[in-house]
């Protein structure tokens, strides 16, 4: 039962009463647009309306890279305080009622209780992300040459035992998802064997997969390098589809876009992992290089709309439980965590509602029969309407901001928090 919102609704109505007028005419203006092309907007917003993506706890904090991290004052300092502010997102963005954790980054004691006071912030819980990238204080094994794909024994165990920890967090969380993200790699040629060291993975990932509940998905996430820079034991889409078949129907792929290789055709992967039922969930960001977790289309918008291309096409052509977690994760090294998310949950509704609009029909028939221009037009036609008018109407009806970034920062938010909570150190890293 949702009871403590962290902004007042007094904040977001009074700003929302200055710029009603102004939304109403943008959305009637586009809407006879719309149904000069036969699109009925009020459909489209109630399909956007019904659209959400989860955010990483992780992303509620500064984040950095190996030279620096540089804190800002009243950034979380704790999963309560990393839940405070998601829920300032969900309050004026209203569709991100999820929280994906990660572990132990969000060790508690008592998950029953960190399970109520989401719920009174208005927000659940998404996939769980499993660690085994970094060494923890007392640790027994190092994951230093490798985890679920270690050659000693020992340290595939306390992975394994791990992941099966956090499955049994999540449950407590009431999540359904676990995902499986492993650095394990190499930095030299010759470093391990290829073959031996996906075996060893898939046998100690065979005992997760074993432990999961019955309505639960492992979510295998690729790589293709960092931490290791000549070899990653799941590097690229295909190691891991032939890792999910191998382990069985509950194992599915999950797509982080920062993952690939600079111009590596992303939506063409989505549509190959939907083609045989293995596709489960997305990282969104994006990058210019490497994994560089810059915000949400902040680099290549129309890449994020072919993505979610790709997905409209999908949900038209459904295969065996396609039901794909959206999740974003990215590392806020020089803005506001919650406006980059703010910014981020908008780009990435707005690449969903554009794919809404594509004309299906006329595409289809113009692939058809070969007319590639139409075929190109048919997509290209819809990415160029300009949807915000959509998905600040269905914002501001489900009790969001008409505009986020404006009333964020009328709140004060951060200001006060830096108040309130203690000054984060220091240090390097992405956490
Ligand atoms: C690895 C990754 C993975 C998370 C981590 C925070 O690069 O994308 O999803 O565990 O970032
Ligand atoms: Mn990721």
């Amino acid at each position: 039962m949702t009871t403590n919102l962290p902004l007042s609704e007094e904040l977001i109505a009074e700003a929302n009463a200055r710029e009603a007028a102004a939304l109403d005419e943008d959305y009637a203006a586009l809407g006879r647009k719309l149904s000069r092309t036969g699109i009925d907007i009020d459909a489209i917003k109630d399909r956007v309306a019904d659209f959400s993506v989860a955010v990483p706890s992780w992303g509620a904090g500064r984040g950095g890279t190996r030279f620096a991290k540089f804190p800002i004052a009243g950034e979380p300092t704790n999963i309560y305080e990393k839940l405070e502010d998601c829920a300032v997102i969900n309050q004026l963005s209203r569709v991100t009622p999820r929280v994906s954790p990660h572990f132990p980054w969000d060790k508690v004691s008592d998950y029953k209780a960190l399970r109520e006071e989401a719920q009174s912030l208005g927000l659940g819980f998404d996939a769980v992300n499993s660690n085994t990238f970094q060494d923890q204080p007392g640790q027994a094994q190092t994951y230093a040459t490798g985890s679920l794909s270690s050659t000693v024994e020992a340290t595939r165990q306390q992975a394994v035992e791990h992941n099966i920890e956090c499955i049994e967090i999540g449950r407590q969380l009431g999540s359904t998802d676990l995902t499986v993200w492993v650095g394990d790699g190499t930095n030299f040629p010759g470093q391990q064997d290829f073959a031996r060291s996906l075996d060893r993975y898939l046998e100690a990932t065979a005992q997760v997969y074993a432990a999961l509940p019955d309505d639960w998905r492992m979510l295998l996430e690729h790589k293709m390098f960092e931490p290791a820079f000549y070899s990653t034991v799941i590097s690229d889409w295909g190691s891991s589809i032939l890792a999910a078949q191998e382990l069985g129907p509950k194992a599915k792929c999950l797509v982080d876009l920062g993952h690939h290789a600079p111009n590596v055709n992303i939506e063409q992967i989505v549509a190959r992992l939907h083609r045989f039922g293995k596709l489960g969930g997305f990282h969104f960001n994006d990058s210019k290089y490497g994994d560089d977790d810059l915000d949400s289309g902040s680099i290549n918008p129309h890449q994020l709309f072919l993505v979610f291309n790709e997905l409209v096409e999908a949900q038209l052509h459904p295969r065996d439980g396609f039901n794909p977690s959206y999740m974003i994760d990215q590392s806020h090294n020089v803005t506001d965590p919650i406006e980059s998310m703010l910014s981020s949950a908008e780009t990435i509704t707005a690449c969903f509602a554009k794919a809404l609009l594509v004309d299906r029909d006329a595409l289809h028939g113009a692939q058809e029969s070969n007319d590639t221009m139409m075929a190109f037009q048919a997509l290209r036609r819809a990415y160029n309407v300009d949807v915000a008018p959509i998905i600040a109407k269905a914002r501001a009806e489900a009790g969001g901001a008409i505009d986020v970034l404006a009333v964020y920062r009328a709140s004060q938010w951060r200001e006060r928090k830096a108040q309130e909570r203690k000054a984060v150190g220091l240090g390097a890293g992405i956490v």
